[in-house]
């Protein structure tokens, strides 16, 4: 029996801009309610990035601060702070609104090409990230966008900057990172170890076949417009919680369940 399928919804991303989509959210109040849609539709989790109010990335504690007290007040969702953030952010900048303590943030274990960009993260930056993380007891997504990237968690595993059970993000399909195929993701899955929770988040096109690998296989799903921003060939989804539906629609179909956000605190491990 699979446990129940965690689904988390990022909503705003860095890169997704009003001219690919009006439907993408801002502001922390259209952040926090496009979260609580998502809660609706069958979210355990929101990833989150933040937006100055003409749509520019930023990780300011300010506004973190406001997304995350306009989600809490609004509904039980698990929430996930980005500390990828936007391509060019120095590793400070990407990390100053952890103390805020989210349930969760992430943490890319290796750098990876991102369309024309880079998306740096030196072991150095990676450690430093890591050690915040263990010191604020915030729970790590680790964000793998190729295979070496499991090596390295498992590199921090040894220096005990990470501790088991590891929870790993499959982010396939990004120009430059690995391929978003089953075949990829199988491998993935069967390189990690054992004990440890694991979700797939696919770019584009690729995100709801992934979706629908990820609830057959056991494994937890990240939909929304950071990612994807169609919900079918040609038809833009009104928000990140059209994709939660389809991802919620396409469990019940096969009689997998849905966490709520406590079941997710627990399988994910969040102590807090
Ligand atoms: N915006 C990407 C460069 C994360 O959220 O941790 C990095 C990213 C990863 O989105
Ligand atoms: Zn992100």
């Amino acid at each position: 029996m699979s446990s129940p399928l965690i689904i988390t919804a990022a909503v705003v991303g860095a890169e997704t801009m009003r001219e690919h989509t009006p439907h993408v959210p801002y502001t922390p109040q259209e952040i926090a309610q496009e979260c609580q849609r998502c809660f609706e539709a069958g979210a355990a989790m929101v990833h989150v990035h933040g937006r100055h109010d003409d749509g520019a990335p930023t990780q300011d504690r300010e506004t973190f601060q406001k997304i995350l007290s306009e989600i809490r007040r609004r509904c039980g969702v698990l929430v996930q702070f980005s500390t990828g953030g936007a391509v060019g952010m120095d590793v400070e900048e990407r990390i100053e609104a952890l103390d805020l303590q989210p349930d969760m943030a992430t943490l890319t274990t290796g750098s990876v090409n991102f369309g024309d960009n880079v998306f740096l993260n030196s072991l150095s930056t990676i450690r430093t990230i890591a050690d915040r993380l263990r010191t604020l007891d915030i729970t790590p997504e680790i964000e793998i966008f190729d295979t070496g990237m499991i090596d390295t968690a498992l590199r921090l595993l040894d220096e005990g900057l990470l501790t088991e059970p590891l929870h790993f993000d499959f982010v396939l399909g990004v120009a430059g990172g690995m391929g978003a195929s089953r075949r990829n993701l199988q491998f993935l899955v069967d390189s990690i170890p054992d004990g440890s929770t694991w979700s797939v988040a696919g770019m584009g096109r690729h995100e709801l076949p992934l979706a629908s690998a990820a609830i057959e296989m056991g494994g937890h799903v990240r939909v929304g417009l950071e990612d994807n921003i169609y919900l079918k060939k040609g038809v833009l989804a009104r928000g990140s919680y059209e994709l939660v539906e389809e991802v919620a629609r396409r469990a019940t179909n096969v009689g997998r369940n849905l966490a709520t956000s406590e079941q997710a605190r627990q399988i994910l491990g969040i102590s807090r």
